[in-house]
């Protein structure tokens, strides 16, 4: 116990346990999770299985939408807004109107029994860089230890008990599903299971639980299994459903059986090694100030929290907010898992907030922004086979309520992959655009990577199928440029020059932006691929006639065609900025007007309340970096981890909800490192609060890993493993001094006029750059000489 605490880097750590469900600790696999509360006599574990989903797929695409589409444009373009949005609301909206939600599996209760005298040294933490929580305390003086994990390797929660060398365990435990409880079965004097049907026409789920004592023995009694005079025990617990499985109680008794076989131990190192095979790949030290005071990881994670809430400078606090993202991913995003949703995979709720699905305007693309930055590749997979799930809905709703080809989805998903516009909400539904933004992943694992296999089978497809959707759907406005309609800028509202306020429009800047990207990307690839050279030329015409960014009478970018101001102009959305980020089309250097524009844009979101939502502040956080402003994007991770954030550092909209952890964790090292419009840029928005400090396993786009080092605000040295032959482009910025580039003892590159260094890389290779020896000052000099 006491080596555990000696090291707090890597964990969160509480001296009570928890009582708040965001207080719990989450572990998981990917797919099955678990939410550990450390709770003494009664421990809790809420448990959660990717593929638990209320009901089946809809299909609800409204069976007038071609009808009514040409009359909706029409009506938007003669300014008879009323009119066009009530013909919308009938023709164009869907038939079910709204999406199953996501539920949770069930609880595992365990009893401790016998008299409950005394209880000390209380200590809960869970450990991010091995994968594991653990609780501890003594019962009447007695040491008391449990630790639980969940394994992607062997695919089961693994919960282990042990007790001082002189007591015995005597426990019992049960499973619930509260209040949709379908009783349990007992399966074997050490294993129960509950299964259950979720509604009609959705998956059957199954959780089991087996419990190995050591010493003593365990019986099933009713629906409990007890453990007596034990000196310890381990519970294995599975979970599944028919999403995955035809049989998954059959499947949740073989991976209970092969991990009791395989034994503890031997689970334990397995999961600890996968776990640092992703989570080693990257490390971020900041170092704290040289006389700042006690250290802060000293203290329990919520008082650190409060400490840092009060305006104590914490730079480890960053650290491990950023590694903490790391691990979420890790724990709700595996290869062969249902992608992370709302919540990632835990949820404690039967009705969660927007059913916990996967809100396609924003947060589960913000989920995926740190998967390819920070290292985790494989974890962006899951998303992809979501898009492939949505290709043959999305062509069905493209035809149906467009007659347009391609695939189309609008701003919300289901784990059935689901496209039509959902709900009554105009300002969000009717958003013809989440199938292209999800494309564009895609496009940047491979940009990443630079696997063509991947982009030829993979990607291109996808991206081509988003994009031929839109050469049916754009039309002409009344200037000839193409257009998106109807549509909104999600989920603002605008006030139109008589006073009047519209949702619907004809291209908001947002959908602009993204075609953009998408046809930009598709056409970038066929080229990479040697393909298609007619579509090419298509795309290209498209792309010329697309209205560029256009900038408003406040200075602002505009987020939609004409110059309108929002109905709320603190919306926590700022889509028009897509542009600046996760876009390229807005650069500080290459468009430095549009880029003070885009300035502009925050300045009056922040003015007028923005960033009040957990996500919001963290996609501000995210075009301050951008802006390569790293005083205003360090003022926004600061308020992301000081307002939006909850006891076991959660993100909290509020309530809670999981895509500003990942959006935090993604501007942190945007504020690091950034490989954008052909450039890296090192340490673009380094804030002054974090002086020196370090960082390794960062990728770029172009297949490059780097490491940097920095001191007093300047780099200090820069390692670029480099994954594929080719050219490296560095763009240097102020206080940098040029660059030297060295590879194996010989110098490759240095810094031109224009501040770019640039340099061949082979595939294998390693560059070490480092700022030239700056000449001496003249001043220094002539005392020297005197
Ligand atoms: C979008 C956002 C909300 C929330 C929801 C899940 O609709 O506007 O703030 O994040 O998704």
């Amino acid at each position: 116990m006491e080596q555990r605490r000696a090291s707090k880097h890597d964990k969160l750590w509480y001296e009570k346990p928890a009582r708040a469900w965001t207080d719990a600790l989450p572990v998981g696999n990917g797919r099955l999770g678990a939410m550990v509360f450390g709770k003494v006599n009664q421990e809790r574990l809420q448990i959660n299985e990717d593929s638990v989903w209320y009901g089946g797929p809809l299909n609800g695409d409204n069976p007038d939408g071609r009808k009514y589409l040409p009359e909706v444009r029409r009506l938007l373009l003669k300014g008879k807004q009323l009119e066009a949005e009530e013909a919308a609301q009938m023709g164009l909206m869907s038939i079910p109107k709204s999406m199953r939600p996501y539920q949770p599996l069930g609880d595992l209760h365990i009893y401790h029994d016998g008299e409950k005298k005394m209880i000390s040294n209380y200590y809960r933490d869970l450990d991010i860089e091995e994968g594991i929580a653990h609780v501890s305390y003594c019962l009447n003086e007695v040491p008391h230890v449990r630790e639980v994990f969940s394994s992607a390797v062997d695919g089961v929660l693994a919960v282990r008990i042990t007790c001082g060398p002189d007591a015995k365990l005597n426990l019992r435990m049960n499973v619930s599903r509260r209040p949709f409880d379908e009783g349990t079965q007992q399966l074997a004097h050490d294993t129960i299971a509950m299964c259950g049907e979720n509604g009609k026409n959705g998956v059957t789920y199954c959780m089991a639980v087996k419990a190995v004592p050591e010493g003593g023995w365990v019986n099933a009694f009713g629906d409990f299994l007890a453990v007596r005079d034990a000196n310890a025990v381990t519970i294995y617990i599975a979970g599944g459903t028919t999403f995955r499985s035809d049989d998954p109680l059959a499947e949740c008794v073989r991976q209970l059986e092969q991990a009791e076989r395989k034994g503890y131990e031997a689970v334990r190192r397995d999961h600890v090694a996968d776990h640092r095979s992703l989570y080693r790949r990257v490390n971020l030290e900041l170092d704290p100030e040289p006389v700042s005071g006690p250290d802060p990881s000293a203290l329990p994670t919520d008082a650190r929290l409060q400490r840092f809430r009060e305006g104590g400078e914490d730079p480890g606090l960053f650290r491990l907010y950023f590694q903490y993202g790391r691990y979420l991913m890790m724990a709700s995003s595996r290869p062969g898992s249902n992608p992370a949703n709302l919540q990632g995979i835990w949820n404690e709720s039967f009705t969660p907030p927007w059913e916990s699905k996967y809100t396609i305007n924003i947060n589960t693309e913000m989920n995926y922004w740190p998967a390819e930055s920070c290292n985790l590749p494989e974890c962006h997979e899951p998303l992809f086979d979501l898009i492939d799930r949505m290709r043959p809905n999305g062509r069905k709703t493209a035809e149906q309520l467009y007659g347009c080809r391609g695939f189309v989805a609008h701003h919300n998903t289901d784990m059935w992959g689901s496209t039509q516009v959902e709900g009554n909400y105009m300002p969000g539904s009717i958003w013809p655009m989440g199938a292209a933004w999800l494309s564009l992943h895609l496009w940047e694992h491979y940009r990443y990577g630079l696997e063509e296999t991947f982009l030829r089978e993979r990607a291109y497809p996808v991206m081509k199928e988003a994009a031929e959707f839109f050469l049916d759907y754009l039309f002409e406005d009344k200037e000839g440029r193409l257009v998106t309609g109807p549509s909104t800028s999600p989920e603002n509202k605008f006030i139109m020059p008589d006073g009047s306020v519209g949702t619907l429009t004809i291209g908001p800047s947002m959908d602009i932006q993204i075609v953009y990207s998408l046809l930009s990307a598709c056409t970038d690839a066929a080229e990479i691929l040697r393909t298609d050279d007619l579509l090419r030329e298509k795309w290209e015409e498209v792309l010329r006639r697309l209205p560029p960014p256009q900038i408003g009478r406040h200075g602002q970018l505009q987020e939609w065609t004409g110059d309108w101001d929002e109905v709320h102009p603190g919306h926590r959305h700022i889509s028009h900025l897509f542009a600046l980020h996760p876009g390229e089309i807005i650069h500080v250097r290459h468009t430095p007007e549009w880029a003070q524009a885009a300035r502009v844009t925050l300045d009056r979101r922040l003015e007028n309340g923005g960033g009040h939502t957990g996500w919001s502040r963290a996609w501000i956080l995210n075009f301050y970096a951008r802006l390569e402003d790293g005083v205003n994007a360090y003022a926004h991770l600061r308020a992301l981890l000081s307002q939006s954030t909850l006891p076991n550092l959660f993100d909290n909209h509020p309530p809670f909800q999981i895509d500003g952890n990942f959006g935090g964790t993604a501007g942190i090292a945007e504020m690091l490192l950034q490989s954008h419009r052909g450039e890296i840029a090192l340490l673009p928005a380094l804030p002054p609060a974090w002086r020196s400090g370090r960082v390794s396993g960062l990728r770029a786009r172009g297949g490059f890993e780097v490491d940097l080092e920095w001191a007093d605000g300047a780099l200090v040295r820069c390692v670029i493993r480099a994954g594929r032959d080719g050219e490296c482009r560095i763009a240097c910025r102020q206080p940098l001094s040029p660059l030297r580039v060295e590879a194996d003892g010989g110098a490759v590159g240095t810094t031109d006029e224009s501040g770019l260094t640039r340099f061949a890389v082979r595939a294998g290779g390693t560059y070490v750059l480092a700022p030239e020896p700056m000449a001496e000052p003249a001043s220094q000099q002539i005392a020297g000489s005197v």
